[in-house]
């Protein structure tokens, strides 16, 4: 993932710290050293993320948030206020001001970084289901649901802590509107996650009465709870247990003892993101996208598919490549002809599943006709589409096709093409390249990812 970080400070060497940190992680940086400054910049050309300081003389960082989030044209684009460690009262300013996160000066590395990744995501989703959004408006399918905007995400959560003050640390969840459910037992914590589904689950991971850690372990283990944020409460200064709970998937961290805003904020972002994720899965299987749906495999058809792609294409730029993956099943005739029609259409439903089962909810599976397949990866660079590709080709090999009538296990491989763009071109250009790619792949042997090589100017 590269994004476009625009850093606002009024001390030019803290813009060139920060600068540099984030350029040797591969951030593209634009800076500003004053608020008007930013305001211009964010509206002319909005960056995936804003790191902005808030002393500043003239406007200080809490009004330049503030008119960014009434600004149309930049009011989607994460805010992180970096404020001054001695100043709690800060981050309660910040949050009314409309900030998405805060960082303490002096701004500790993993956080930022952490910080900034799990912001930049929860925008590109935020982009996707926009533009699904537009294609279904211009297919005529408009759903005002979609973005559930301005709604304040709220949800099921698991906090497991033995803190005393646990039920006051509840309510304050509750009075947001969340069903919360709190425990202090390792074991009862275990039978929630087993029989109840979350929206977000709150573990320390420093309780001296249960294993936190194998906890975290246990709830990223449990497929019903993938798509499930997980926080995870450290005591501060212990590195060696934040290292592990990223380690085994937590999503974000806390340090004990808690700040309030900091908490609400955490969970809050946590919450927008599965509500995203989870509006993205839903995309697939409304009911009224029937007319664009493919009845057999219950993916997006190829009507879905072109419109999109035209959506899609409008909003690539040379940093944010869209990519697409068109696969086509190999030798499927004789899946046919061996089996009959039916087994061949069961192959294709299952085919379809692991698919779905392989991408991410922001990833667009389309069935592009017979058997062949169309995957959009927006935001996505040529060199992980064909990891991605790679993925899936392996997804479909590994294990044979089960099915019924007649009773039996089909082997199948499948051939994938590749390519990416940058914008300007129409989204026929992309499949048709893509395409060249699918045949050089059958041309080769089959059973395998490839690329289409940019022609030389
Ligand atoms: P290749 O490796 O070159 O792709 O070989 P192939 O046999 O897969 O290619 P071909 O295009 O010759 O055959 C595609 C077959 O897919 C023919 C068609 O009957 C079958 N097919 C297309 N749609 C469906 C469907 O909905 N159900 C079933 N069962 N078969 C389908
Ligand atoms: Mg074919
Ligand atoms: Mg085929």
């Amino acid at each position: 993932m590269t994004a476009r970080v625009l850093v606002v400070d009024d001390i030019p060497v803290n813009v060139r710290l920060l600068e540099a940190k984030l350029s040797a992680e591969y951030f593209h940086v634009q800076t500003a050293s004053g608020g008007q400054e930013a305001l211009t910049k964010v509206h002319d050309d909005p960056p995936d993320i804003v790191l902005l300081d808030v002393m500043m003389p003239g406007m200080d960082g809490f009004e330049v948030c503030r008119r960014m989030k009434q600004d149309p044209a930049c009011a989607h684009v994460p805010v992180v206020m970096v404020t001054a460690l001695d100043q709690p009262s800060d981050r309660v300013k910040g949050l009314d001001a409309g900030a998405d996160d805060f960082l303490t000066k002096p701004v500790d590395d993993l956080s930022m970084f952490a910080r900034v990744r799990s912001l930049v995501r929860m925008k590109s989703m935020f982009e996707e289901l926009r533009m699904r959004e537009e294609t279904r408006q211009t297919l005529g399918l408009s759903d005002a649901n979609a973005l559930a905007k301005g709604r304040d995400p709220t949800g099921a959560i698991l906090f497991i802590d033995d803190r005393l003050d646990l039920p006051l640390w509840l309510d304050t969840l509750s009075c947001l509107g969340n069903d919360v459910t709190g425990t202090s037992d390792f074991d009862a914590a275990l039978t929630h996650t087993r029989e109840h589904s979350y929206d977000a689950i709150i573990v320390s991971v420093s309780s001296p009465l249960f294993d936190g850690l194998r906890l975290l372990s246990e709830i990223r283990a449990n497929p019903s709870l993938r798509n499930t944020p997980v926080i995870a409460l450290v005591a501060a200064g212990d590195h060696r247990k934040l290292a592990q709970a990223l380690d085994l998937g937590a999503n974000d961290y806390l340090h004990l003892p808690l700040d309030r805003s900091e908490f609400v904020v955490r969970v809050k972002t946590q919450l927008r993101k599965k509500m995203y994720t989870d509006l993205l899965r839903q995309n697939v299987q409304r009911g009224m996208e029937m007319a664009l749906r493919d009845h057999l495999t219950g993916l997006f058809n190829r009507r879905y598919l072109s419109q999109h792609l035209e959506t899609v294409l409008k909003c690539a730029s040379p940093a944010k490549p869209v990519s697409l993956l068109i696969m086509d099943i190999d030798y499927f005739s004789r899946v046919n002809n061996t089996y009959g029609h039916l087994a061949g259409d069961e192959v294709l439903r299952q085919f379809a599943g692991r698919l779905v089962e392989n991408i991410r909810g922001i990833d667009l599976a389309c069935r592009y006709g017979g058997e062949e397949f169309v995957v959009v990866l927006s935001d996505t660079d040529p060199n992980v589409a064909c990891v991605v590709g790679e993925r899936l080709r392996r997804a479909v090999e590994k294990a044979a096709f089960q099915v019924e009538q007649p009773s039996a296990q089909i082997p199948v491989t499948v051939s994938i093409g590749v390519a990416s763009s940058t914008g300007g071109e129409s989204s026929a250009a992309l499949l048709r390249r893509a395409d060249q790619a699918l045949y050089r792949a059958k041309g080769e042997g089959r059973n395998r990812v490839i690329a289409e090589i940019a022609e030389a100017a």
